[in-house]
């Protein structure tokens, strides 16, 4: 939604919701390789570093069968498992469209695949991210429960004014989440397990800050949408997650309007630290 509170129309062929047709026979056989791609470098070294959930819900939803996935196929077994489904967009959808679909327990998928030149970055996401990143863990029931929960928070958030301290909660849970296990950090954020270097780099650089997750904390910490993150969050279990959502956010918000934001790479005395990262990367210059 834009800041005048309206949102722009759909576009030319698509449905008053953005949806539209995946179109899956119309790929081409290129493509289907750079999923194919994509799908092995990842699945090559997640075992270990990804949380059990995902890596159970990748094997659920067979994701590799043929390349880039028919949505049709994936739904069914999705539907079974958890009652979501993934509708295919254009691309990035207004906010209130976006957390209409999550409130309704769909989620919408890019329907488009990168150029195999650009593998590592791109700026919209596409249908790997979206699907490998993201669908597996909706096979999770507690997990499909929190992204429900978030779409219609979502909702609340847009009429209050406090979307973007929202925004943040996704970014450092969904997309960029760290799980703490018996066996040492996981991940199950989906910018994470979608990306060959931030899975690397989430896990195991010495640069970034990982400190244990509060709602508040996270609220106030602003986050980088164009390099790897400063600061990534660790959950104990996805019930943490859920936990978080049984919280009425009112009052929170209404803390939240008078509070300072969190410098990205700073640790608070109440943080419950992981790592205290050196911020080598970032001081460095990043990726840019
Ligand atoms: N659209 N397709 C798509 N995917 C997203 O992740 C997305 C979006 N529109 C808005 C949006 N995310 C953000 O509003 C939220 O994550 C806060
Ligand atoms: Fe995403």
């Amino acid at each position: 939604m834009s800041a005048d509170g309206f949102s722009p129309s759909p576009p030319p062929g698509a449905r008053a919701d953005w949806t539209i047709d995946q179109g899956w026979d119309r790929y081409s056989q290129a493509e289907h390789e750079v999923w194919i791609t994509l799908y092995e470098r990842q699945t090559a070294m997640l075992p270990g570093r990804a949380c059990d959930a995902f890596l159970r819900g990748l094997d659920a939803l067979d994701l590799h069968r043929s390349g880039i996935p028919d949505f049709a196929r994936i739904n069914d077994e999705l539907q079974r498992l958890t009652g979501w489904s993934v509708v295919a967009v254009p691309g990035l959808v207004p906010d209130d469209v976006f957390f209409d679909h999550l409130a309704h327990r769909r989620f919408p998928a890019g329907q488009f695949i990168r150029k195999p030149d650009e593998l590592d970055y791109l700026q919209e996401p596409d249908i790997f991210h979206d699907v490998f990143g993201h669908v597996p863990m909706l096979t999770d029931p507690v997990f499909a429960d929190y992204m429900q929960a978030y779409g219609q928070g979502g909702q609340r958030a847009l009429d209050l004014g406090h979307l973007a301290h929202l925004a943040r909660l996704y970014w450092y849970t969904v997309e960029f989440g760290l799980m703490q296990t018996p066996q040492g950090l996981r991940i199950y954020g989906a910018g994470i397990v979608s990306s060959r270097s931030e899975s690397l780099f989430a896990l195991d650089d010495p640069s970034p800050n990982r400190i244990g997750f509060d709602l508040e904390r996270v609220m106030r910490t602003p986050y980088r949408i164009d390099d790897f993150q400063q600061a990534y969050f660790v959950i104990d279990s996805i019930q943490t997650l859920q936990d978080v959502t049984l919280r009425d956010f009112g009052s929170l918000y209404d803390r939240l309007a008078v509070a300072s934001d969190i410098g990205i790479a700073q640790i608070l005395p109440g943080d419950t630290v992981f790592t205290c990262g050196t911020q080598a990367y970032a001081l460095g210059g990043g990726r840019l």
